[in-house]
């Protein structure tokens, strides 16, 4: 029985309470508008989060920030390929929504999420863990799209973990208010490898802690193009997003989306 990524006391997630109240959404033909839950209407609302007044930081070079032993934050490492991970996170949402886990404790998650590799990962009453099979299907994840694993790879590579081979990309779409509480991911059997996540879209606070739940989590701004990667001494830190501010970003709208790897086993 694999260990529960987030103790029941701390739920990975807030229930849905500010979900799509100031959310907008991409237009039609954009490339971020099948990143929608299914059922999900909101109000077009367009904030100002991607205004830049001293130039544009999706258009600097990259860099990298070591955050902790075994943990670093790839700077717009993935900006060039955005567009085409966007397009390639449309197809697999079409073919496996986006929709809102429920906990072991039965709270409904309010970040959105989705699966496509050979794994997925999912919540219900019974339990955290890995699945070959959509619940909501019965048929296997949709295929992990080759510029997935191309950009994942290419960053663990850069961080330090060459050979990374992904089994399950978890696919989160964040809209305005919803947040992911500090949680460690514990589900995979294989700790040896790394963790790697892109941020794509709105802007988020990425909250970064130690082993322990009382470590202080420090607070790292994520841009559009960022990559997170964690392994290591780091590998079970715990991780979270703060609640999402209302904005607008020309690649996905009103929404964050974000693409996390791991071997699983
Ligand atoms: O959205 C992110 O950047 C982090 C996602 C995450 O922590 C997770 O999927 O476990």
């Amino acid at each position: 029985m694999s260990p529960v990524r987030t103790p029941s006391a701390t739920p990975r997630d807030a229930p849905p309470s500010a979900d799509g109240t100031a959310a907008g959404r991409p237009e039609p033909g954009h490339p971020a508008s099948g990143l929608r839950e299914s059922g999900h209407e909101d109000s077009g609302h367009h904030g100002s989060g991607s205004g830049h007044l001293f130039g544009d930081p999706e258009h600097e070079a990259p860099w990298d920030e070591v955050i902790a032993p075994g943990a670093v934050l790839l700077r717009r490492h993935a900006c060039a390929q955005a567009d085409v991970l966007v397009a390639a996170a449309r197809v697999v949402v079409a073919a496996a929504p986006l929709r809102h886990l429920v906990t072991p404790g039965g709270q409904t998650m309010s970040v959105a999420m989705t699966n496509c590799g050979e794994w997925g990962w999912v919540s219900d009453r019974r339990g955290y863990r890995y699945d070959p099979v959509d619940p909501a299907s019965g048929r296997p994840w949709p295929p992990m799209p080759g510029i997935f694993l191309d950009v994942a790879r290419g960053a663990a590579l850069r961080a330090g973990y060459p050979d990374f081979a992904p089994q399950a990309c978890l696919m989160n779409l964040y809209r305005p208010g919803t947040r992911l509480t500090l949680h460690q991911d514990r589900d995979e059997l294989d700790l040896a490898a790394p963790i790697v996540s892109i941020s794509l879209g709105l802007p988020a606070i990425f909250l970064f802690g130690g082993l322990q739940r009382s470590d202080r989590a420090r607070r790292f701004p994520l841009q559009h193009g960022d990559v997170a990667v964690w392994g290591g001494p780091s590998r079970l830190a715990f991780h979270g997003i703060a609640p999402l501010a209302a904005g607008h970003h020309p690649a996905t709208g009103a929404v964050r989306l974000n693409l996390t790897f791991r071997k699983t086993r």
